[in-house]
């Protein structure tokens, strides 16, 4: 009974407009670019009459920035593992006690209370996936056999490179490739570092975080830095691309949602995190980004090419290696080094 007089309140809200909005207020919600589905928005609007404003970043960089900086505003954000426990240490976080969210029970149990957040005390379940690179399969002197074509590519394939703007997953990258430990900050592992990626640069064309779908669909690049689900969704569209497990392995990643200190509507915010971590609606994500997440009974709501995608199926034998928090050594140097090869 009660449930019902909610919704018609909610039902109310919406049809009175932007008057309703206020009455159930906002939610500013900051996302990687290309990563939150519309209709699972609307739908979120339309069970709460809360209304979203949506802003994007490219990177984990990006938005550590903005957060360091005093940004205030946003209510929701969606950082990569390794950069969680470097926002909880900066105080850039609120606590939110996700463990007592009605819809916690239907988190897998290997995912709660995880490495990055043992007491469930900052973050809520997003998408978790992998970070390779991909090829045009219909372009000449490219192979996803080995992380070679993306460091030091030859022939043809030198020059039509895309490669993530900023440093952190393409270090990760460049450990895997030298055999190194990520975030190795003695110096002769930095400089095999910065050699490796001036070698890249001379045959990179695009530096970008973003617009990677397009770019292999027109042909502007035929390898390309990329993430699993925006190289199944390339391919989906009838791109002829091939994500790549090379044999010195891929990095991994998890993403979580996030509430910013400060951010003015805490609630709501806790709000989105419960209804994120209904079946359904996790499922609206994955069908649209094409990551896997940390909710199995959503499976029933996924489309069935998730399940046998190469792209969500990590061959046997390919290391999977999860990103690091590296030290603030390594990051100054990666950062140096990366601010050079840019010039
Ligand atoms: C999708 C963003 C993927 C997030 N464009 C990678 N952690």
């Amino acid at each position: 009974m009660k449930k019902h007089v909610i919704s018609t309140l909610a039902g109310a809200a919406i049809l009175a407009g932007s008057v309703s909005a206020q009455a159930a207020g906002e939610l500013n919600f900051y996302n990687w670019t290309d990563y939150t589905p519309d209709d699972l928005i609307e739908k979120f609007e339309k069970e709460t009459g809360i209304n979203v404003t949506m802003d994007t970043y490219d990177s984990n960089e990006t938005l550590l920035a903005k957060l360091k900086s005093g940004a205030v505003g946003y209510d929701l954000a969606v950082p990569s593992s390794n950069f969680v426990s470097i926002m909880v240490s900066e105080g850039l976080l609120e606590e939110v006690d996700v463990k007592s969210m009605p819809n916690y029970k239907n988190v897998d149990p290997r995912w709660q209370g995880p490495a990055w957040d043992p007491e469930q005390k900052y973050t809520s379940p997003y998408q978790y996936g992998t970070t390779s690179f991909a090829v045009r399969t219909d372009a000449a002197d490219v192979t996803c056999e080995s992380l070679k074509t993306f460091f030091e590519p030859e022939g043809e394939a030198c020059g039509n490179v895309s490669v993530f703007a900023t440093p952190e997953e393409v270090a990760s990258m460049a450990a895997l490739y030298l055999g190194q430990p990520y975030c190795d900050d003695r110096s002769d592992s930095l400089k095999a570092m910065q050699k490796l990626l001036q070698t890249q640069n001379k045959c990179v064309k695009v530096y970008s975080s973003e617009g990677m779908i397009d770019r292999v669909a027109t042909k502007t690049v035929t390898v390309t830095n990329a993430w699993n689900g925006d190289a199944m969704r390339a391919r989906l569209e009838g791109t002829p691309i091939e994500y790549c497990y090379p044999k010195e392995g891929l990095v991994g990643w998890f993403d979580s949602l996030v509430i910013p200190k400060g951010a003015e509507n805490y609630e709501n915010a806790k709000t989105f995190m419960n209804f994120l971590m209904e079946p359904e609606n996790m499922a609206m994500v994955s069908n649209f980004a094409r990551y896997s997440n940390a909710i199995p009974a959503s499976t029933e709501f996924l489309d069935p090419e998730l399940a046998t995608a190469p792209e969500a199926n990590v061959p046997d034998g390919i290391e999977v290696r999860v990103s690091e928090t590296c030290g603030p050594k390594f990051v100054k140097s990666i950062d140096k080094i990366w601010t050079k090869l840019r010039q």
